[in-house]
């Protein structure tokens, strides 16, 4: 799919300021891609259609997540943590899209995971960094981005974590398995 097709698909899914952000995750991602020699293709078409379901009533992610072979125990979590993996179905449903490494990188772009792919990282630091975004630490993790996209990652599933638990939320396992995975490739 050809990114004009892919945001005109996504567009009416979303409010204003949502899509703006999703222009500039997918910037954002396309540039650490060329620099980290992953397929720019691939960032643009995963960081488009990263956010296509985020305002999906509950409902009807519910019955995604029921009806489809995405893990059940999603749904004893927030359901903010539901619009990646429903959208990485959604989008071969609606769309056709059947790449593996495109799917993946929508479907863990809130939690991280283990092992993630440059892919899966890039899209995951991408949605984090995008210059529309501003918190404390944010500029030293948009700084490590460019020098080593490992560290990076590891910055945000950290940064995450520590804002999950200052909130007093509750945390998905593969939040922890991704930072898990990164401390062990950091040190
Ligand atoms: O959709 P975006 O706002 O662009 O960003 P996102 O999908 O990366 O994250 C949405 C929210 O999900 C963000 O506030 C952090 C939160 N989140 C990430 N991991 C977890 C989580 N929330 C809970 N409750 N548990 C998690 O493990
Ligand atoms: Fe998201
Ligand atoms: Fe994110
Ligand atoms: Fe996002």
């Amino acid at each position: 799919m050809n990114k004009n097709d892919a945001i005109a698909f996504v567009e009416p899914h979303l409010t204003k300021q949502r899509f703006e952000h999703t222009l500039r995750v997918a910037s954002t991602a396309v540039s650490l891609a060329k620099k980290y020699n992953v397929s720019p293709e691939k960032a643009e078409l995963a960081s488009i259609f990263h956010d296509y379901c985020k305002y999906r009533a509950m409902d009807e992610m519910k019955r995604i997540i029921a009806a489809s072979n995405l893990p059940k125990d999603l749904l004893l979590y927030h359901h903010e943590l539901w619009h990646g993996p429903v959208a990485s179905i959604k989008i071969e449903e609606e769309f056709g899209i059947t790449d593996h490494e495109v799917k993946s990188a929508i479907y863990y772009h809130t939690t991280g995971k283990a092992n993630m792919s440059k892919l899966e990282l890039i899209v995951f630091i991408a949605d984090y960094i995008e210059p529309g975004r501003s918190f404390p630490g944010l500029d030293k993790v948009r700084e490590m981005a460019q020098n080593d996209l490992i560290k990076a990652g590891w910055m945000v599933s950290r940064n995450t974590i520590k804002y999950l638990m200052e909130k007093e939320n509750r945390i998905y396992p593969d939040t922890f398995h991704a930072y898990n995975d990164l401390t062990r490739l950091i040190t």
